[in-house]
């Protein structure tokens, strides 16, 4: 088979840059490792920056988002029984939307098929040759029967656990890695949520996020050891514990039910360079990890898709390739400052295991400074919102 740009993986990244090539007429196909099934039943991000609202609108692919995401102003931090919102609307004039990767990928898969676009599942075996010549392929097994993609360019949209990244020769590729000293356990459940707004809940048992996808599905987090599997806590726990987090009005309101899915998350900030090799370009998790407090894994990924996108389309369509050649560079600056907000806000709001109490007491000062600077809290607001591509 032939194609112009081989995409490896059907995650967000994948799906979303082989839908913008298709509007400008580039052909991609999509090779996937899992089933559609088994991708749409990942229950991730649930925060939509601008940047990402408007490449799905660009991608055709907004009508259900526009209609059914809900569109937040801002959000509400509490430490202890102390609770405050830094308002993104007022502060800075812009919002956030409350939409889910599962819903994203949903459209995504729809476009694409209704395009008659390809996307191959349950590949195996990915092997990407020569991406630093002229003439790169791909080879796979589906079904045990060997296939052969050659291709202009590659994307490695496969995730931090994908082979792309390991494509990259170790002296080419430099790593950076901080591992955080715990989890997230996260519960789905449908019951309304506690709260119009998210929660970012600081407290002296770890940190608690409330979230939600809809009036009726509410997504909620709480700091947990990484030493915990799902099977440990029940929901009965799980509710109690959170009901300990967050500030106690809320936790009177709250309306707890059976949890619809259950699963642990390890906290990681993680960003390999370059983002290019030849012709192989990394976007979204194969380049680089955030710790999901800031709302910024699918975001990211977005970003490197809007710089991939255009770089491509000025390439087939003017013949200049000064996009392409700045791809690595443009994605990681931004990607740098996304790991830094991230991290800030993972360092502000959670325990850490060795932390003495002065460490606290510069926790519950800058908390409170947050509370009180406008100054902070536009910093804090432009950071969430997204900063611009
Ligand atoms: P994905 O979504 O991991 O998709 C990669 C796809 O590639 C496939 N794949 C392969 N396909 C072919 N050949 C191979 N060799 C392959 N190896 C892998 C995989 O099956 C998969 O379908 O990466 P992508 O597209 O870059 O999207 C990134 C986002 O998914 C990610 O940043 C966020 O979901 C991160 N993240 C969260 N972000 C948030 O903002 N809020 C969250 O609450 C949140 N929760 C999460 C998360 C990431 C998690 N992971 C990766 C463990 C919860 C979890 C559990
Ligand atoms: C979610 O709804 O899953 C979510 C929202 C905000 C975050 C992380 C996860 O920072």
């Amino acid at each position: 088979m032939k194609t112009q740009v081989c995409i490896i993986g059907g995650g967000p990244s994948g799906l979303l840059l082989s839908q913008l090539l298709h509007r400008k007429g580039i052909d991609s196909i999509v090779l996937e490792r899992k089933t559609k099934d088994y991708v749409l039943g990942r229950i991730r991000a649930g925060i939509l920056e601008k940047g990402m609202l408007h490449l799905m609108r660009e991608a055709g692919v907004g009508e259900r988002m526009d209609r059914e995401g809900f569109v937040h102003e801002g959000t509400v931090i509490s430490y202890g029984d102390e609770q405050f919102t830094v308002n993104f609307k007022d502060t800075i004039g812009e919002t956030v939307m409350v939409y889910g990767q599962t819903e994203v990928t949903r459209d995504l898969y729809a476009a694409r098929e209704a395009a008659g676009g390809q996307i191959v599942f349950n590949v195996d075996q990915v092997v990407i040759h020569g991406a630093d010549s002229d003439a790169p392929f791909v080879t796979y097994d589906v079904d045990g029967d060997p296939q052969r993609i050659d291709c202009d360019y590659v994307a490695g949209c496969d995730g931090f656990h994908g082979v792309s990244r390991q494509t990259i020769p170790l002296d080419v590729r430099k790593e950076y890695e901080k591992v955080y000293p715990f989890g997230w356990l996260g519960i789905l459940s449908e019951t309304p949520p506690v709260h119009e707004e998210l929660i970012y809940a600081s407290s002296e048992r770890g940190f608690a996020l409330c979230s939600m996808r809809n009036d009726n599905l509410s997504r909620y987090y709480i700091q947990c050891s990484l030493s915990d599997s799902p099977d440990d806590w029940t929901d009965e726990a799980f509710w109690e514990e959170l009901k300990r987090r967050i500030p106690s009005d809320a936790a009177d309101r709250l309306v707890t039910g059976p949890s619809i899915e259950k699963s642990i998350a390890p906290l990681r900030s993680f960003v390999t360079e370059p983002m290019r090799w030849g012709r192989l370009f990394l976007c979204g998790d194969a380049a680089h990890i955030v710790p999901p407090t800031g709302a910024k894994g699918l975001n990211t990924a977005a970003s490197d898709i809007h710089y991939l996108y255009h770089g491509l389309t000025q390439f087939y369509h003017e013949g200049d390739s000064a996009g392409l050649d700045g791809y690595s560079e443009k994605a990681l600056a931004r990607i740098w400052k996304a790991e830094r907000f991230s991290w800030w806000m993972t360092s502000l709001l959670h325990r850490f295991p060795d932390q003495s109490e002065f460490d606290l007491k510069m926790q519950r000062a800058e908390i409170e400074f947050l509370r009180t600077n406008k100054a902070a809290q536009q910093a804090m607001a432009e950071n969430y919102v997204g900063l611009p591509y």
